[in-house]
This record gives C-alpha cells, sequence and structure tokens, in this order.
C-alpha cells in the first residue's frame, strides 16, 4: 500500500508534467471527412457499428420517447403485471397462497427482498382493513404502492443548473458507458450546449477508437492520448481543455475492467481525486452505469462502486433487454442513489432522463 501511494504520487508528478492535448476531431465540418478516413479494422474493432445507430436513429426520431420506453419495458412489464392479473384471475381468491405467488412474481423481477416484501405489507394490510375482493382493486393497489416507492423515495435529483459540467461515467465493462457517453453529448448538442469528450478507457483496446468514432459522427470534440496512457492524465488534459475553451458539458469514459478489481477502483479514485482538484468552477457528477439485464449481480456492483466513488447518480441501461425492471425499486431502495438517465435500446434517443411517474406508468400502466 505504502509502495503504491508513493508510485501513484511519482507518477502524477510525471503525467501532470508531460501534457499532451489532442484535440482531434476540432470542426464539426471536418467530422465526417476524418470519419471516413478511420481504418476499416479500427471500425471493426469497436463494439458499437456507428452506421447501424444513425440508420436506426431515422426510424427513432418519430416515436416518442414514452412510446419507446413502453416499448422497451414490455418484457418487464408482462412479467410483473401480466403475470399478476392472470393469477388473480386464476387463482379466485385472496388468500396466503395468493400473497406468497404475488411475492414470488415480484422476487422474480428483480425488486429485491425488501422492496417485495414493503409493496406485499402494504397492500395486503389495504385489502385486509378495507375488505377488497376484486382482483382490479388488488391490483391498482399494487400499483400505487409501486408507484409510491419509487417516487416518495426518489432522492433528490442531480443539479442541472451548473454552467459547466462534468461528469465522469463509470461502471463495469459492457454496461452501456461509451454508448451512454454518445446519447448524452448527442442530446446536449441538440440542445445547444457545447460538449467535449474524454476518452479515459485507454485499457481495452477499441475504447478509445469507439468514443473517438461516435465524437466524429457527433462533430463533437474528444481529447485522447495513446492506448495505455495514463487514464488521470487524459482527465487532466480534458478538464483543462473544457475548461479553457468554456465547454458546457464534458463526458469523461472510463475502464470498466482492469488487471485486477482493486487496481480499477484505486484507477478510478486517482482520476475521480484528479477532476475534483482540477475541476475549476465546473460541477463534477460521477454518474454510475448498470446494465439492468444483470439483475442483483449489478447491485452488488454498484455498491462496491459507490463505496470507491461516491456516485453522484445512475444510469441504468438495456431495460429492453430484461424482463426484470423491477430492478429499478431495488436500486432505489437498496443503494439510495438517484436514478439519473434510464436507457431501453441501442438507438441514441433511446436514453432519457428518469421520472418516476412516466416509468411506473410505463411499467404497469394499462
Ligand atoms: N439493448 C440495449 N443495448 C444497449 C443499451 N445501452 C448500451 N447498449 C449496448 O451494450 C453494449 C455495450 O455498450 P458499451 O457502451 O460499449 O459499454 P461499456 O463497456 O460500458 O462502454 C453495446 O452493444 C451497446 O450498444 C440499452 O439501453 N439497450
Ligand atoms: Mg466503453
Amino acid at each position: 500500500m505504502k509502495w503504491f501511494r508513493r508510485q501513484e504520487k511519482h507518477d502524477e508528478a510525471e503525467e501532470l508534467e508531460a501534457i499532451e492535448v489532442d484535440e482531434a476531431a476540432r470542426a464539426a465540418e471536418e467530422a465526417t471527412d476524418e470519419a471516413a478516413e478511420v481504418e476499416p479494422e479500427v471500425l471493426e474493432e469497436a463494439d458499437v457499428e456507428p452506421e447501424e445507430a444513425f440508420e436506426e436513429e431515422g426510424d427513432q426520431e418519430t416515436a416518442s420517447w414514452f412510446a419507446r420506453l413502453k416499448k422497451g419495458l414490455t418484457k418487464s412489464r408482462e412479467n410483473i403485471v401480466g403475470k399478476i392479473s392472470t393469477l388473480l384471475t386464476m387463482h379466485g381468491k385472496i388468500d396466503d397462497e395468493l400473497w406468497d405467488e404475488i411475492e414470488a412474481i415480484l422476487i422474480q423481477a428483480d425488486l429485491g427482498i425488501h422492496s417485495t416484501t414493503r409493496v406485499i405489507d402494504s397492500v395486503r394490510d389495504s385489502v385486509e382493513r378495507e375488505r377488497i375482493s376484486d382482483a382490479e382493486e388488488v391490483m391498482g393497489l399494487l400499483k400505487s404502492e409501486l408507484t409510491r416507492i419509487l417516487k416518495t423515495e426518489a432522492p433528490q435529483t442531480l443539479d442541472h443548473t451548473a454552467e459547466r459540467r462534468i461528469y465522469l461515467i463509470v461502471g463495469v465493462n459492457g454496461a452501456g458507458k461509451t454508448t451512454t457517453i454518445a446519447k448524452l453529448a448527442r442530446s446536449f448538442a441538440k440542445e445547444g450546449q457545447s460538449v467535449l469528450l474524454g476518452a479515459a478507457d485507454t485499457f481495452r483496446a477499441a475504447a478509445v477508437e469507439q468514443l473517438d468514432v461516435w465524437a466524429k459522427r457527433m462533430g463533437v470534440d474528444i481529447v485522447k492520448h495513446e492506448r495505455g496512457a495514463d487514464p488521470a492524465a487524459v482527465v487532466y488534459d480534458a478538464i483543462h481543455a473544457a475548461s479553457a475553451r468554456r465547454i458546457d458539458v464534458l463526458l469523461i469514459d472510463t475502464a470498466g475492467r482492469l488487471h485486477t478489481y482493486v487496481n480499477l477502483m484505486e484507477e478510478l479514485k486517482k482520476i475521480k481525486r484528479i477532476a475534483e482538484r482540477e475541476k475549476g468552477d465546473a460541477d463534477l457528477q460521477t454518474l454510475l452505469v448498470i446494465d439492468a439485464t444483470t439483475g442483483q449481480n449489478g447491485i452488488a456492483q454498484a455498491r462496491l462502486f459507490n463505496e470507491a466513488l461516491d456516485v453522484d447518480g445512475i444510469v441504468l441501461t438495456k431495460l429492453d433487454g430484461t424482463a426484470k425492471g423491477g430492478i429499478i425499486l431495488a436500486i432505489h431502495d437498496e443503494l439510495a442513489i438517484p436514478i439519473r438517465y434510464v436507457g431501453v435500446g441501442e438507438g441514441m434517443d433511446d436514453l432519457k432522463d428518469f421520472n418516476a411517474d412516466e416509468f411506473i406508468e410505463a411499467l404497469i400502466g394499462s
């Protein structure tokens, strides 16, 4: 540990002296030309095929966000509402067995044991107190209890008012960090804000290229170093470039896996420390990206990231790929970190601010 700290100090000093700002993709007009020059094998290595994303985008522009959210949550809706409705109809009476079965459905939909117990206890109380025997009324109570949990316990939302913002995007490999950055960059740019990307996932072979491809497609500037470079140096450069140009939003991509988990956390902590130190008047927020399909394991990961990095908000991706959208309640309940954005597809318009009412309506609405 001592050795590590010394080494780290040494590294920091070194990297801060040797700063080399890479301002590739400087102007939006150049972006398309440059994209054409990207080596074919680089494009192949990237996880996202940009052409596909842009084809998709055309169709999606027309569908409203709510329609996409609802479509994305179809599997979860069927898994929760569909199953409970069928159960209520088939079972015919309200007894212990019915509650046990509803409980099993909610647990299986990844609500987590704590949220599930609270939902069941509260609904059961009302049903017994008000002598309810109608299946539809029971369903109605379940929906309002789920809404209540998501709404009343939603921790405060993030500060959106700061003039200049830095988002440090963290999470395990494949969670959707880079895609989320592309989606956010596009949405901020659409609002007329200036955006810069920082490619601090220098560990994985295709990571810088993947971000670079997105940047070029969107005509957004990127700060990057060589693959394998120290990510903290990239962060330092990116923050200074953003500050010098008074960029509204800096989005920093980070690694999701290193040789060991401890290495990864130490690296991310170091990045965050440097960002805190260098941010100037910008507001720094750490957003943790969680893949909704990873279920309770995703929650365990989130706990570890939060312990190390004190996460400000969560981006829950791939809700379209899971029947277990109930995870959103477990996240609320067990992590008490605000859910900031939800992703329901690979398209550029498939990520939006999280809104509890809208989400519940899409998940369990009629
Ligand atoms: N279906 C779906 N796929 C997503 C979503 N967000 C990201 N992905 C896909 O997940 C994969 C990994 O994403 P990437 O951004 O490279 O993850 P990273 O390793 O955390 O940077 C890619 O194929 C993305 O297209 C989402 O909301 N829904
Ligand atoms: Mg990535």
